[in-house]
């Protein structure tokens, strides 16, 4: 087993790399829970394989399985993916994966980060959570990367760093009660610095609107590189969203990065609104304990969502309004890669997007593997 270490990732020189650096691979998991995925989960199996296939294109991909998925899913997903059983409680490798970190050697270590399913026992989304637990520490031990734990819930969407210190995130999902009671701010903000190895955390308030996460920054902006930052967009003044973006933009504008850099900020415009259809809600099974899925429900839609491949950007498609006009901001805000859209309406009816569903595994220094 790979070891668990007692120290920090900052006490040890080690920082989490932003997603735009070298990855040596990527991780999703299988979606399978019917009471969350219409139709018994095959929309959304259909469209996390084009996901995987997408991004295998520039990096490895590695999907995670229950035992009673493998064959169905080894027949969906293309052959370059490699598959391996892993038990899980539902399909969000960014929030219950480890958050990597790398060391002053090239070394790469993970963090094992507490997961409530997004707000415990009376927030949470789903109960139990105890296989999802247990999925950043499996991924580490096949990855044959050792690990800290960190004492925080937290997930790996509530968070993004440009690499040079500085880390993106909301107030409405870190600081939530939800999440860590018993901390005080300064206290969350002091495990931050040690876990992810940063020195300035860059504050939004709160997420996209109807975002199940309890505000996820993953859904709302993005590092472009260091000192540029992506910000989900509406012009639209009644829109619920509409507040929360001013805000963002607002606090962007003000603030000042790890290296004393003002940020500059490339606005996405949003899709829709878009709402769950009758036909949609009525596909998801009710449980008990789950959230149920009702027609006319906005979702929580972002072209934010997109995920940061080697030499590529895999972004959902989820409006034909506006996919090309997002597709055209992302290729100038990322000159050196290819852009692939994916249809991502099943995604985004689970709850998240493609960022959320995938988590990279950044390339260690020593390695020789021929990525960029
Ligand atoms: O967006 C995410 N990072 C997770 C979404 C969870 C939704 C569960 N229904």
């Amino acid at each position: 087993m790979t070891r668990t270490l007692a120290s920090t990732p900052a006490a040890d020189g080690f920082a989490m790399p932003a997603e735009f650096a070298p990855h040596a691979g990527c991780w999703l998991l299988w979606p399978e829970r019917p009471d969350n995925w219409r139709d018994a989960a095959r929309p959304a199996q259909l469209a996390f394989a084009q996901v995987a296939g997408a991004i295998a294109r520039f990096e490895p991909v590695t999907v995670g399985v229950s035992t009673a998925h493998y064959a169905a899913a080894r027949a969906l997903l293309p052959a370059a993916v490699r598959l391996v059983e892993m038990a899980h409680d539902d399909a969000w490798m960014r929030d219950v994966g480890p958050t990597c970190v790398a060391g002053p050697d090239g070394a790469v270590r993970g963090v094992h980060w507490h997961f409530n399913a997004w707000g415990g026992l009376e927030d949470g989304l789903y109960f139990p959570w105890d296989q999802d637990e247990q999925v950043a520490p499996k991924v580490l031990e096949i990855e044959r990367l050792e690990r800290y734990r960190a004492p925080l819930v937290l997930e790996g969407g509530a968070l993004h760093v440009d690499g040079e210190g500085s880390a993106l995130l909301t107030e409405e999902c870190v600081l939530n009660a939800d999440r860590n009671p018993r901390l005080k701010r300064r206290e969350i903000e002091a495990l931050l610095r040690e876990y992810l190895g940063v020195t300035q955390l860059i504050w939004l308030g709160k997420g996209v609107f109807n975002d199940e996460t309890g505000g996820h920054i993953d859904n709302l902006a993005c590092f472009v590189r260091p000192g540029v930052v992506c910000l989900t967009w509406t012009d639209k003044r009644r829109d619920p969203q509409y507040r929360s973006s001013q805000d963002a933009w607002q606090r962007l504008r003000d603030a000042r990065d790890a290296r004393g850099r003002r940020l500059e900020v490339v606005r996405l415009p949003m899709p829709g609104p878009l709402k769950m259809t009758r036909q949609e809600a009525d596909g998801v099974v009710r449980a008990e304990g789950t959230r149920p899925r009702r027609a006319g429900e906005r979702l929580a839609a972002s072209y934010v969502n997109f995920y940061i491949a080697n030499r590529g950007i895999v972004m959902p498609l989820l409006d034909a309004r506006t996919d090309r006009r997002a597709a055209a901001i992302l290729k100038r805000a990322f000159p050196g890669r290819r852009v692939l859209g994916v249809p991502a309406r099943e995604i985004l009816l689970g709850g998240g997007n493609i960022h959320c569903i995938t988590q990279q595994i950044p390339l260690a220094r020593s390695d020789t593997g021929g990525t960029s």
